[in-house]
């Protein structure tokens, strides 16, 4: 080939996604291989997942806190984004607080020093709503405010937000970081987090017609419909490197709403459903957190904006989750 020809090729972003098999992993890996095509997209978790999600592309098994591994496959792909999307969830991390620590922030650190040392050049690492505590603000909790963490996942994503902007600020590593609220999703359930329940309600629902939840009635949390989650992820990986001026993580907002909340929106399309209240230890983290989030300096710095609210998500959930039953 002529070098007249070769200036023309604008080098694509091969991404590396650690954690793909997990509940928001698996859509961000498909969204991605839409965009850049399947090739470029390198889905790795520590075990298959789906058959058919490994077999649209790239797969590596690899365990997001073995940094030789990590660095092997970002040279064998030639790799210049990392998604690190593993991470242990606020209610498992109650139970193995050590392990949630050296998992959360080593695999963190991992990737960090690795676009220090130039294998990447963007990273991609989530946040949580968990980084606030029963003192900040519950309603509009503004970006800046007393924090406070409760959970040991609040304190690994908290401590985590730090290592980023230490990074960005002292070394220029690119990172980038949104403050999940609950994101409610059909194709693939979440595991260990306090939020689940706004999942596990809409399968019980169709399945058994009844659901037995483990927070009470009166509980708002911030919530987020899939879709929504993975178009604010993809436009921070997008926007302008200028843009992005908070190196910490951005709040990020969508909907709140209670357990009654939500069931009453079911109850629109199964009358019959019925609900009953046990709260256990997951309702002190859920006190703990905030109910409504103030996402303004995402929206004024990248533009971001949701598209679903209550009734548009259950009637989606519901829709989406009767067809996979019926094609299962
Ligand atoms: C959890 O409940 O632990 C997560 C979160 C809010 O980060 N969904």
């Amino acid at each position: 080939m002529q070098w007249s020809e070769n200036v023309n090729i604008k080098m694509a972003d091969t991404i590396l996604i650690l954690g793909a098999c997990g509940q928001i992993g698996t859509e961000l890996t498909q969204s991605l291989r839409e965009i850049h095509g399947n090739e470029n997209v390198i889905a790795s978790d520590i075990r298959y997942g789906d058959d058919e999600f490994v077999k649209e592309g790239p797969f590596e098994i690899i365990d997001a806190t073995d940094r030789e591994k990590i660095l092997e496959v970002i040279q064998k792909y030639n790799i210049s984004q990392v998604y690190l999307m593993a991470a242990m969830l606020s209610a498992t991390a109650e139970k193995y607080p050590q392990k949630a620590w050296e998992l959360n922030m080593n695999s963190l650190l991992i990737i960090l020093e690795l676009a220090r040392e130039k294998h990447i050049k963007t990273v991609y690492w989530p946040s949580s709503i968990a980084v606030f505590g029963p003192s900040s603000p519950k309603v509009n909790t503004p970006q800046d405010t007393i924090m406070n963490p409760k959970t040991v996942y609040g304190m690994s994503k908290l401590a985590g937000e730090h290592w980023c902007n230490y990074y960005h600020d002292k070394y220029g590593v690119d990172v980038r970081s949104l403050r999940y609220p609950g994101i409610i999703s059909w194709k693939t359930k979440p595991g260990g987090g306090t939020t689940d329940y706004a999942v596990d309600i809409y399968f019980k629902a169709i399945e058994e017609g009844k659901y037995e939840c483990f927070l009470d009635e009166n509980t708002m949390l911030p919530m987020m419909y899939m879709n929504d989650a993975i178009k604010a992820t993809i436009k921070i990986m997008e926007a302008d490197s200028k843009d992005i001026q908070i190196r910490t993580s951005y709040n990020l907002g969508a909907i709140s709403f209670t357990p009654e909340e939500i069931t009453n929106e079911i109850k629109k399309h199964l009358p019959d459903f019925e609900i009953s209240y046990k709260p256990d230890f997951r309702q002190d983290i859920a006190n703990s957190w905030p109910q409504i989030i103030d996402d303004s300096k995402a929206r004024q710095d990248w533009n971001w904006s949701h598209d679903f609210d209550l009734a548009s998500m259950t009637e989606e959930m519901l829709k989406n989750i009767q067809s996979k039953i019926i094609s299962a």
